[in-house]
């Protein structure tokens, strides 16, 4: 059996050829477009933007062929982009370029979810996809109404019974008050692996009328709250990679002298040495984290790309890990020591091609926003632009790392007067903003949190994720100021990260804030408390998690 996939050279491709290879399938690319005529099943997976997912297979020459295929009526898998080229057209862009045309095998349009629910955008994380008709036969996979989906998107198409999508539709899933098709097609929704292996039915099956089948949604959508493991990657004095922690982002372990009848402590020792990233990457996946998070701490120092090592724990860690990856450290333009020049999306796109599902952008996200600040006007040129522009806002993420600034609240008339933030109960009377920083808090910027969240949305960032320098390796729980200030000034989803003590922390995040996934790093690595402990904890406290 000819089993071809299609890249169509920017969405991430290498976490579907992973999970075909851990399946055990054999499968071949699409090299030229005469590969089409050879494929008896076609997977069309990818991340990435409407548009130029149109205009690459169009300059490709694979754009023609593609649509033959699909009149053939042989097996076809679309996955996120790979679905949506099938739709009339997509309003993703719209305001730029107008509408732009699909290959019109489903009539209807791709639009923006609606945000009047006060939902984020994307929708992000893991969800329910529940089927609209019965298993035809013993050959249509069960996919469950239990089984929860990554989801990673901000167009959809709204599933209307009555409409000619209501024929097409196969699962539905629920986000916020809407309901979306989330699988639609002559072949249906197949499990990767059920699908590949089921026997191609003749075309025609498929193409019959189906009853109308209405889906209002439900009070509360299946979009289950994240839980995240990070690692913070670097290396240690011997030049080995390895996973380490820091308090307050100071990693080295503290060292205590004993001189003239006086001890001091101090830091300045050996950097702390938690464990290997892939093998912690491999027992986070099968403990059943979210999502898998690596930061690469020092990478300000050097040229990522020249950083092959953290290129190959993202590779292996992809072969080991079934849930998003997201890697951070060193997204920006930089220059080899050779004089080369790589860009940010150069850069991005090394991890992606390795496994990485997403990239985190710090230091180099404060920088941009300054000048977005300073000059009033996006230069399309930013690593949050050009990466979101190929690979979808999804895809980005920005690392914020702020710090407390605290001042007089009878006296502070400076310019974060609007986003000061008075303490209650122990802080009763104490007044803050958050500044940000660059370097892993090495240096302090001129910029609020607040200033960073907004700027970074209107670049196209997709996700934030929310650091504290100074809940970061205490235990002391997130900081909820601090998380909900940046939720309410935006409305891409949040992470909310550093303070994890207990798994209590985790249901006082996601009660007393909007935070869409909450990240811990020291108590996993520790061994202190795992992650089923967080979810069991969550599922008493009546938030949804992932089951797995
Ligand atoms: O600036 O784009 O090169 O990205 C550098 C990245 O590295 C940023 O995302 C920045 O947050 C991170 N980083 C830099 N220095 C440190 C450090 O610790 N010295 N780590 C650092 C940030 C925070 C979280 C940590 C949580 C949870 N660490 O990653 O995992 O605080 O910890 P906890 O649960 O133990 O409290 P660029």
């Amino acid at each position: 059996m000819g089993l071809y996939l299609l890249d169509y050279g920017a969405g991430n491709v290498a976490s579907l050829a992973n999970s075909l290879k851990k399946l055990g399938h054999e499968f071949t690319w699409i090299a030229s477009p005469d590969d089409f005529a050879k494929a008896d099943k076609l997977i069309f997976p990818g991340v990435g933007a409407f548009k130029h997912a149109m205009d690459n297979l169009q300059s490709k020459g694979l754009l023609e062929p593609l649509r033959d295929y699909l009149a053939s009526g042989r097996p076809y898998f679309g996955i996120c982009i790979g679905m949506q080229v099938l739709f009339a057209a997509s309003m993703e862009h719209a305001e730029d370029t107008g509408p732009v045309l699909g290959l019109s095998v489903i009539p209807a349009a791709i639009e923006r979810f609606t945000t009047s629910d006060h939902k984020a955008v994307p929708h992000m994380g893991w969800n329910r996809a529940e089927r609209l008709r019965p298993r035809e036969t013993d050959d249509d996979i069960d996919i469950g109404d239990e089984i929860s989906y990554y989801f990673v998107h901000s167009y959809r198409a709204a599933y209307d019974a009555h409409s000619p999508l209501g024929e097409w539709a196969y699962t539905t899933t629920q986000y916020g008050q809407e309901v979306f098709v989330s699988s639609s097609g002559p072949a249906g929704l197949r499990l990767l692996d059920s699908w590949v292996r089921s026997p191609i039915r003749p075309p025609t099956a498929s193409f019959a009328p189906k009853p109308t089948i209405e889906r209002p949604p439900r009070a509360r959508d299946g979009l289950a709250k994240r839980v995240i493991a990070c690692m913070d990657v670097r290396t240690n004095d011997d030049g080995d990679l390895v996973v380490t922690k820091g308090d307050q982002y100071d990693v080295r372990e503290k060292v205590t002298t004993a001189a003239n009848d006086l001890t001091t402590t101090k830091t300045g020792g050996a950097v702390r040495n938690l464990g290997k990233p892939v093998a912690l990457a491999a027992k986070y996946f099968s403990e059943g984290a979210d999502e898998i998070c690596f930061l690469n701490i020092t990478s300000f120092r050097s040229s990522p790309l020249l950083d092959q090592p953290m290129l190959a724990v993202v590779r292996a860690a992809a072969n080991e890990v079934f849930v998003p990856l997201t890697i951070g450290g060193g997204i920006k333009d930089t220059v080899d020591p050779d004089g080369t020049p790589h860009t940010a999306l150069e850069v991005a796109g090394a991890y992606f091609r390795e496994g990485a599902d997403k990239v985190s952008i710090g230091s180099e996200a404060v920088y941009n926003v300054e000048a977005l600040l300073r000059d009033g006007k996006p230069t399309g040129k930013t690593g949050i632009e050009t990466i979101s522009a190929a690979y979808g806002s999804q895809a980005v993420v920005v690392s914020i790392d702020p710090r407390r600034v605290y001042v007089d609240p009878t006296t502070y008339d400076g310019p974060y007067k609007q986003e000061l933030v008075y303490g209650k109960d122990a802080e009763e009377g104490k007044a803050w903003w958050y500044q940000c920083t660059v370097s892993g808090g090495r240096e302090n910027r001129p910029l609020s949190v607040v200033q960073l969240a907004k700027g970074v949305e209107r670049l196209g960032a997709g996700e934030l994720l929310i650091n504290s320098i100074d809940r970061d390796g205490t235990g002391k729980g997130f900081d909820l100021d601090l998380i909900n200030l940046v939720k309410n000034a935006v409305s891409i989803p949040v992470v909310a990260s550093s303070g994890a003590g207990s798994e209590t922390h985790f249901v006082e995040v996601f009660k007393g804030t909007k935070a869409e996934a909450a990240l811990a790093a020291g108590i996993f690595h520790r061994g202190e408390v795992g992650i089923g402990a967080v979810k069991e904890t969550m599922t008493k406290h009546d938030l949804t998690t992932r089951r797995v």
